[in-house]
Order: structure tokens, then C-alpha cells, then sequence
């Protein structure tokens, strides 16, 4: 359902909540202009020793192609891999970004009492952005939106002319999330001088750009800054409660409409708190809101940027399969993806950046505050979704190491303190005796590759290692247990019967022999499986890597390989079982 306010001024003195800034998804509205910036950007990388010309030469005080060669860059996409430049697709250091456009004269001086606003969807790792040569902003990650209010900018001037300029850097370092190194090499008789390479211990490609949508926006200089909505239902009345921040003035009237899908209004309200009833509500599918929490099947799928055609494809793939879930590994998808999973009925599990924490200097206290503010970045923008069933704050950190238990204990319950409504996990590779996080999870979510990278080729210990691996897990923490990753690669085409490694038929077996334990433990503790992954993806180079990770069940055309069909078949057959879990399309209700 959607929720509607609207906001008139009046002379009344309603209390505006305590609540920290939004970051409400723009959208059109009778009081609110939107002019996407997608298309054709100009771009430059700086190439220079140190990466600093742009900041020397202060590339953003005039138009980029007057300071030196542009070339043509999409926005929303990487930059990595769309021109023939070997040393673009591996770059590391700043990029520039630029884009001029008119605004509307009903945006300009005259415009009495609206504001203007630039919001920038994600970039790629670290941005710096200025209007008409004015610093406006800076950001710290990916993944994650951020804006700035311009008018003042805009505003200022008689001309129209806006020119936004955009810096990017995607270095990783020990305190960035996800961490990586810059490595020099200093032997000049093996690597020039200046040489470096950026390392990272994390299994995808480090893509960087502006990888979602970048609008202006306008809202009135008194407007709704954020919503919180929590939902509830008791017999057969559902509750939903709200929060409204209005920022701009302390006088004005708020009313609110709940509204179906299509439309007709639900509930009313009035204020900024408050709560609405709707009476014989169609509760959510397929988990959250069922008495009895129904068995999850998940798989696993990557994001990265925006592209509408892939959403969708992908979308259709998940129908295909019958599966209702995914982890958004290992950092926020777009949120054109999570309103389609929130219309469609898809659980996510919501995971955010923290991948490839591998080394103790990975949990110091720059680290820590900063994973605080993504989970705060996180929740902020997706509190108020249907889909999201649980925050996961990490991917494979090492948990062994003793300062994980400070880390995790801070991370989560600073996570649970924003949200106290959902449970909150991340997801271990760790020793179940050894693992220090652990303790402070709601669901423990493990993630197993048994005849893969231990045992290669040795089908015949799957069943027993995981039963060993459930039973610790389980006797340790008596906490519900999901499988989040298992799978093997294998190279779309290639065929071996008896199954051997990298063929189709041996990521089969691999997955029926995984399959038959969940069966057994699904009855008891085990809650959900995540088959790693939903497609083939680009990795960095190695010997492990055969242009990226293979473990798809589909390839990166989206073409099924041989295990999709067991899923599938195994999909529809564990939602034609339960009544629980009906594995038709729904639209949420609440
Ligand atoms: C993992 C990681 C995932 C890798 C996968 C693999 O445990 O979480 O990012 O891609 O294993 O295929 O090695």
C-alpha cells in the first residue's frame, strides 16, 4: 500500500519527531519537480603519478574539456570495462565526471519557496562533488545514495546554466568498506617506477563509476524529509504505524492517506505520529508477517549499477525458478531492484559492504566507525521496505580473530538500536568454536563449500560435513541456521558423467548431495538455503578464476545451466509442500 502525505501550511504548532534526515526515494509529485541526469556524461581519469592533477589544476572551476581531453561516459554504469583501455578497465585514483544542464525557470531566483536538491543514486568508492565550481558535498562509499541541497547555488545566479561536476576515487584501503590495500612495488627490476596495484580479498570485480541514477529534485522549502513506517496485525485488523519529519517550519498540518494497490484510500490520518488500522488486510508473502515462518529457498544475485533490462530478466529468472528470496551479496542493491521485490513479494536479506575483512587492521576503530554509519546509511533508506526481512552486516569477515567480538558486538547492536523490528546477522566462514561474532547474531548464516575447496572432487563427504557443520553450529548458539552460501563452479557446456569438477554435471551432484541433508534439517532448525550463485560474475584475475566466478546457475547472459533445473524443479516442489508458501505473485499489502 502506499502511503500518501501532504502537507499543508497552517498556522498550527504540531512537535516534528526527533528523527535523523531521510533519504526519501525523489519521486514526481504535485509539489515536487524531478529532471533525471542519466545519459552521456563527459570523463576523464587522471592518469598522473600522484592522481592530484585534477585537484591541482582545480578541474572543477571550469568546464572539464577545457582543462584537457573528454571522452564520453553512460551514467548510471561502470567506466571500467567501456572503451578498448586495458589500464581504464583496471584504474585506481580519481576520475572526473561532468554534466551540464538548464534548469527549468520555475526552479531559478523567482521561485519563491522551493528548494533544489541533487541526489546521486551510488558511486563508486569515495566522491567529492561541486556545483558551477562550488563544493556541495562529499561521500564516503558505494552502494549507497547521498544528495545536497543546491539552491542556494542555483539560485544565486540569473543564469540557468548548472554544471555538475563529480570526482571519484575508487581506492580500498584497511579502513574503507569493503577494506583492500594499495600495494607498491618498489623492486625496479621487476616493476617500473611509481608501480602499484590495488589488492582486495574479496571474490568480484571492484567495478567503480556513478552506478545509479543521478536527479535534481525539488521540494517546497517546508516539506517531508523522512517517513518510518512499522507495521503490525493482530486477528483481523493490521496496524500501521508512522513517523513523518517535516524540517522547515514547526507550523503546518499534516493528513495522511493509506491507499491499496490500486489506489482506493485505506486509512486516514493527522500529525506527524500516529497510527493506522486496516481491517481484513492481505498480509505480505511470503514470511514476515505468517504465523508460522515458513522455509526460505533463496539464490544469491549480484547488482551492480542499474540497468532496467537486467532487473527485469533477473526478476523473471527468480519467477521461473520459484524462488522467493535473496541476499543482496555483498553490498546494497539499487532501489529501483528492492521496490520491484517489494511489489513482487521477494524476501531480502539486506547486506551491506562489509566483504573482505580479512585482516586485523580491518577492525580498528576508523573501520568501525565508519561500518556504523553505512548500517545507518543502510537502514535509512531501506527501513520502510516489506521485502527486507533481516540486516546482514558482513560477508565472511574474519570472525576468529579476537577484535571481531567488540566489532560485531558494536555493529549489531547499533544496527538493532536504528531498527530494533528486524533480526540482524552476518554471515560466517569462521570455525563455529572460533567464531566471534557469532554470539551477537539473531540467525547464524554460514556459508560451506565441501567437495570445492576441501575434499575437490570428493562428492561422497558433502553429506557428512554438513551434517557435522549444522549439528556444531546448532548445539553451540540453539539458533535457527541458514545455509547462505554452497555451490561449485562449473563452465557453462562442459560435460563429464561420472561428474568431475568445472562440469555441469558435478555442480549438480554437488547441490543434490547438499540438498538431501537440508531436507532432513529444514524439519528442525535449518530455516533457509542460498545457493551461491544466481549468475556467473567478473572477478579479479586468478588461477582460480576462468573469466570470473563460475559458480552461476545461470551464465552472465543469463543462459540456465544444468543445476537450474534441479533448483527449480526443488523450488516448486518445497512451495508446492507448504501452505504456508504460496508460490503465486502477490503485491503486499502492508
Ligand atoms: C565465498 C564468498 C563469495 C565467493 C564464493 C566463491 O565464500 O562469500 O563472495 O564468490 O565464496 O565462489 O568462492
Amino acid at each position: 500500500m502506499a502511503l500518501c502525505c501532504s502537507l499543508c501550511l497552517l498556522l498550527l504548532s504540531c512537535q516534528a519527531l526527533a528523527l535523523r534526515g531521510g533519504m526519501l526515494y525523489p519521486r514526481e509529485s504535485a509539489s515536487r519537480e524531478l529532471k533525471e541526469l542519466n545519459g552521456i556524461w563527459s570523463f576523464r581519469a587522471d592518469f598522473s603519478e600522484q592522481r592530484d592533477q585534477g585537484f591541482v589544476q582545480q578541474w572543477y572551476r571550469k568546464p572539464l574539456r577545457q582543462s584537457g581531453p573528454v571522452i564520453d561516459m553512460p551514467v548510471p554504469a561502470s567506466f571500467n570495462e567501456l572503451t578498448q583501455n586495458p589500464n581504464l578497465r583496471k584504474y585506481t585514483g580519481w576520475v572526473w565526471y561532468e554534466k551540464e544542464v538548464l534548469l527549468p525557470r520555475s526552479w531559478l531566483p523567482n521561485a519563491l519557496n522551493t528548494r533544489v536538491v541533487l541526489r546521486v543514486g551510488s558511486a563508486h568508492y569515495y566522491s567529492i562533488v561541486w556545483v558551477n565550481g562550488v563544493q556541495v558535498t562529499e561521500h564516503e562509499g558505494g552502494h549507497l545514495p547521498f544528495e545536497a541541497d543546491i539552491s542556494r547555488i542555483v539560485q544565486g545566479g540569473s543564469r540557468a546554466a548548472c554544471r555538475i561536476t563529480i570526482a571519484l576515487n575508487n581506492t580500498l584501503t584497511p579502513q574503507t568498506l569493503p577494506p583492500g590495500s594499495i600495494q607498491f612495488m618498489r623492486d625496479e627490476s621487476k616493476y617500473p617506477r611509481g608501480y602499484f596495484v590495488q589488492n582486495t580479498r574479496f571474490d568480484f570485480f571492484n567495478y567503480a563509476g556513478i552506478h545509479r541514477p543521478v536527479v535534481l529534485y525539488t521540494t517546497p522549502s517546508v516539506y517531508i524529509d523522512d517517513i518510518t513506517v512499522t507495521t503490525a496485525w493482530a486477528g483481523n485488523i493490521g496496524v500501521v504505524r508512522y513517523q513523518v519529519l517535516v524540517t522547515g517550519s514547526t507550523r503546518y498540518s499534516l493528513s495522511l492517506n493509506l491507499r491499496e494497490k490500486e489506489g482506493k484510500v485505506v486509512a486516514m490520518g493527522e500529525g506527524p505520529i500516529g497510527e493506522l488500522k486496516v481491517v481484513e488486510p492481505r498480509l505480505w508473502w511470503p514470511y514476515l508477517m505468517h504465523e508460522n515462518p515458513g522455509y526460505l529457498y533463496y539464490l544469491e544475485i549480484r547488482g551492480k549499477g542499474l540497468d532496467w533490462s537486467l532487473i527485469v530478466k533477473d526478476l523473471n529468472l527468480l519467477q521461473w525458478l520459484g524462488a522467493n528470496s535473496f541476499r543482496t551479496s555483498h553490498y546494497p542493491y539499487a532501489e529501483e531492484i528492492m521496490d520491484l521485490c517489494d511489489a513482487y513479494g521477494i524476501v531480502v536479506i539486506d547486506e551491506c559492504p562489509g566483504v573482505g575483512m580479512r585482516d586485523p587492521e580491518n577492525f580498528g576503530n576508523a573501520s568501525l566507525a565508519h561500518h556504523l554509519v553505512v548500517m545507518e546509511e543502510l537502514i535509512r533508506r531501506d527501513k520502510n521496505r516489506p521485502s527486507v526481512v533481516m540486516w546482514s552486516v558482513a560477508n565472511e569477515p574474519a570472525s576468529e580473530l579476537s577484535p571481531a567480538a567488540y566489532y560485531f558486538k558494536t555493529v549489531i547492536a547499533h544496527t538493532k538500536a536504528i531498527d530494533p523490528t528486524r533480526p540482524v546477522t552476518f554471515v560466517s566462514n569462521a570455525n563455529y568454536a572460533h567464531d566471534h561474532g557469532a554470539p551477537y547474531v539473531d540467525v547464524i548464516c554460514v556459508n560451506s563449500y565441501f567437495s570445492w575447496y576441501h575434499d575437490a572432487g570428493h562428492l561422497e563427504v558433502i553429506q557428512l560435513q554438513l551434517n557435522t557443520q549444522f549439528e556444531s553450529w546448532y548445539e553451540t548458539y540453539q539458533k535457527p541456521i541458514i545455509q547462505s552460501e554452497y555451490g561449485a563452479d562449473s563452465i557453462a557446456g562442459l560435460h563429464n558423467d561420472p561428474p568431475l569438477m568445472f562440469s555441469e554435471e558435478y555442480q549438480k551432484a554437488v547441490l543434490k548431495e547438499y540438498h538431501s541433508v537440508f531436507d532432513k534439517k529444514r524439519k528442525d532448525y535449518v530455516i533457509g538455503e542460498l545457493i551461491w550463485n544466481f549468475a556467473d560474475f567478473m572477478t579479479d584475475q586468478a588461477t582460480s578464476r576462468v573469466l570470473g566466478n563460475k559458480k552461476g546457475i545461470f551464465t552472465r547472459q543469463r543462459q540456465p545451466k544444468a543445476a537450474a533445473f534441479v533448483l527449480r524443479d526443488r523450488y516448486w516442489k518445497l512451495a508446492n509442500e507448504s501452505s504456508c508458501l504460496r508460490p503465486t505473485l502477490t503485491y503486499y499489502n502492508l
